[in-house]
């Protein structure tokens, strides 16, 4: 199965656009749906004639989301940037794209939706310009609409074109370990998910059954006495006068 992985400036079409390609709805959330925004990632497939199953991440266009767009788009070798026709080059289009670049994604083309509302030519040459200087340089620019589906088979069939073009794996190439998500946990500092087939358990930190009371884990520290923590709030190191105890 291939997997390519939109991009673009919030609201410029790109639920739209999968959902009409897959006839799935990208954005699940209740919230998504009442915001018409999207939040999460989305995932939808369908059978493309002459590329087999394509599955698409839905990446989320407002820029306080860019980490969640990061996340889907990391992995994918290929990628769809959704530029709207009835719309100027706008900061989401350009930090997407410049993400994709730094990730070094080379397959793609460009959609250039909602062309139902505006004439495609100027958002598409400018797309075109500014795609030359990454590495998606030379991608297909294809003028479509997510509501009225004119332009979706052309936009199908370049699709096809670039998935059929895809080197194979490269057996020899760096190993990624791919973190599916990061969070902070307080106390602990960053914590990451990896992907579960990869997942393997952590050596544990304390031994077993004392996982609790910092202070009885620090190497060469005394047992604590009651009292030990008033007024020096609770996790510090106990004062100097407690320490000589
Ligand atoms: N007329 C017209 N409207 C469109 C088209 N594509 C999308 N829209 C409308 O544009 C708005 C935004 O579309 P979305 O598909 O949610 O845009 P998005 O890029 O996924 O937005 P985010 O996920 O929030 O970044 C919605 O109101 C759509 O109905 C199109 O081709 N023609
Ligand atoms: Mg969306």
């Amino acid at each position: 199965m291939h997997v390519v992985a939109t991009a673009g400036h919030v609201d410029h079409g790109k639920s739209t656009l999968v959902a009409a390609l897959t006839g799935m709805e990208p954005d699940r959330l209740d919230e998504e749906r009442r915001r018409g925004l999207s939040i999460e990632l989305g995932y939808v497939w369908t059978d493309l004639p002459g590329a087999g199953q394509v599955a698409f991440v839905d990446v989320p266009g407002h820029e306080r989301f860019v980490t969640t767009m990061l996340a889907g788009v990391g992995p994918v070798p290929v990628a769809m940037l959704v530029v709207a026709a009835d719309d100027p080059w706008m900061p989401q289009a350009a930090e997407h794209l410049a993400a994709l670049d730094a990730l070094g994604v080379a397959h793609g083309l460009v959609a250039v939706t909602r062309s139902d509302l505006a004439d495609p030519g100027p958002a598409a040459a400018r797309a075109e310009a500014e795609v030359a200087r990454t590495s998606l340089r030379g991608a297909p620019v294809v003028p479509v609409s997510g509501r009225t589906g004119a332009g979706l088979d052309e936009l199908r069939s370049a699709l096809a074109d670039v998935l059929r073009a895809l080197p194979g794996p490269a057996p020899a190439a760096d190993v990624r370990l791919w973190v599916d998500r990061r969070f902070g946990v307080r106390g602990r500092g960053h914590r990451g998910d990896r992907h579960p087939a990869r997942r393997h358990r952590a050596p544990r930190r304390h031994p077993p059954g004392r996982r609790r009371g910092r202070l009885r884990h620090r190497a060469g520290a005394r047992p604590p006495v009651a009292g030990q923590r008033r007024g020096r709030g609770r996790g510090r190191r106990p004062g100097r006068a407690q320490r000589g105890r």
